[in-house]
């Protein structure tokens, strides 16, 4: 009678399991019947091994290759060009019915050594025609959006005198968004950029003035990128951030949350991991908000593997999910958040 009571708990606790974990909607899933893109900047390693690759699957339904689309790495010398990276991401997407981004075609960093042979505005502009080109018609259907070009302000609002503005001034960035509608006109093109997220500073007013100008003009841009990388140091404006999304969406523009993180100074107090979630939290209320936004990219997703402490010495712990792999409780939070 023992034994069969025994058998019958066991039973009854299997079934349930089974019954729990098929009901247990994977976070990608809840993102998509939400009807939004919640996604991950991934690095060619994270698809070839296999419980990374199933990490990244379950919980995001969009990734961006963080450094694999950019010139030094597809297009390393003028003759030589690498998809196979590339490729393997777009599949392993196509597989897995998630978002791509593409990143990003105009930036001055990250160029190959082809950028040295440019000796005119127009090999400028012909090399910029030749890389879109080529990436957009093979991506073609696969990629739904690009960051055309990243980071051309500087902080004061004035343009980066980078290699591109020195040879073309404003001309190629707004001749790229051109190029590229012509190249797949169903993608949608971002011009996109950090520490421009809230109104009011003169990085944000010089980049929502430049756009504005672009719209006005009948530049084919769809939207605009919000990297945000953030950090609990200097919090985040909710207010300003709002505005600033608003005023793109009276422009007719799409606000997408391109590169979040939030790095915290190591090692992290408590209020720091409360505040660093909290923070995390308001993105996804305004982008719950704001019918313009609907597109959360994280900028990586563990801290094992991370640009932030490499770039800012002393602090880290940026990520969703921590050194070993684990989901933190803001994850949770988040997910729970786009579930209601
Ligand atoms: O995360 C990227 C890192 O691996 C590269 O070494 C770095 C080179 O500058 O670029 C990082 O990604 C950047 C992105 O392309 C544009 N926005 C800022 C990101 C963090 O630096």
């Amino acid at each position: 009678m023992k034994k069969n009571l025994k058998c019958f708990t066991l039973a009854v606790a299997v079934v349930s399991a089974f019954v729990f974990s098929a009901c247990k909607e994977s976070p990608a899933k809840t993102a998509t019947k939400a009807n939004m893109y919640f996604g991950v900047a991934i690095q060619p390693g994270d698809i070839l091994d296999e419980s990374k690759a199933k990490l990244i699957a379950d919980n995001f339904n969009a990734i961006v290759p963080e450094n694999t689309m950019k010139m030094v790495n597809i297009r390393p010398t003028k003759t030589l060009w690498n998809f196979s990276d590339m490729d393997k991401m777009v599949d392993f997407a196509q597989k897995n019915k998630m978002m791509v981004r593409g990143h990003t075609f105009i930036w001055h960093q990250q160029n190959s050594t082809i950028v040295n042979q440019i000796k005119s505005r127009e090999d400028a502009f012909a090399l910029i025609n030749e890389n879109i080109n080529q990436i957009m018609t093979r991506y073609k259907g696969k990629i739904a959006c690009y960051d055309v070009a990243n980071e051309i302000f500087n902080e004061d609002g004035t343009f980066r005198k980078s290699l591109w503005y020195r040879w073309c001034g404003t001309d190629l960035y707004e001749e790229a968004f051109r190029i590229a509608r012509a190249a797949d006109p169903d993608a949608k093109l971002f011009l996109n950029d950090y520490s421009h997220e809230e109104a009011g500073t003169p990085k944000a007013e010089a980049f929502y003035e430049f756009v504005k100008s672009m719209v006005e003009k009948g530049v084919p841009i769809d939207g605009v990128g919000f990297q945000l990388h953030l950090c609990t140091d200097y919090g985040l404006k909710e207010d300003a951030l709002r505005e600033n999304i608003r005023r793109f969406a009276a422009l007719g523009l799409e606000v997408q949350f391109t590169e979040i993180d939030v790095r915290m100074k190591m090692p992290a107090s408590e209020a720091d991991v409360a505040k660093q979630k909290g923070m995390y939290e308001t993105l996804m209320r305004v982008l719950k908000d704001e019918p313009n936004v609907s597109t959360y990219m994280t900028w990586g997703y563990t801290d094992a593997n991370s640009w932030v402490p490499a770039t800012f010495h002393g602090y880290g712990d940026a990520h969703l999910f921590d050194k070993n792999l684990k989901a933190k409780s803001v994850f949770d939070s988040l997910v729970e958040m786009m579930r209601n």
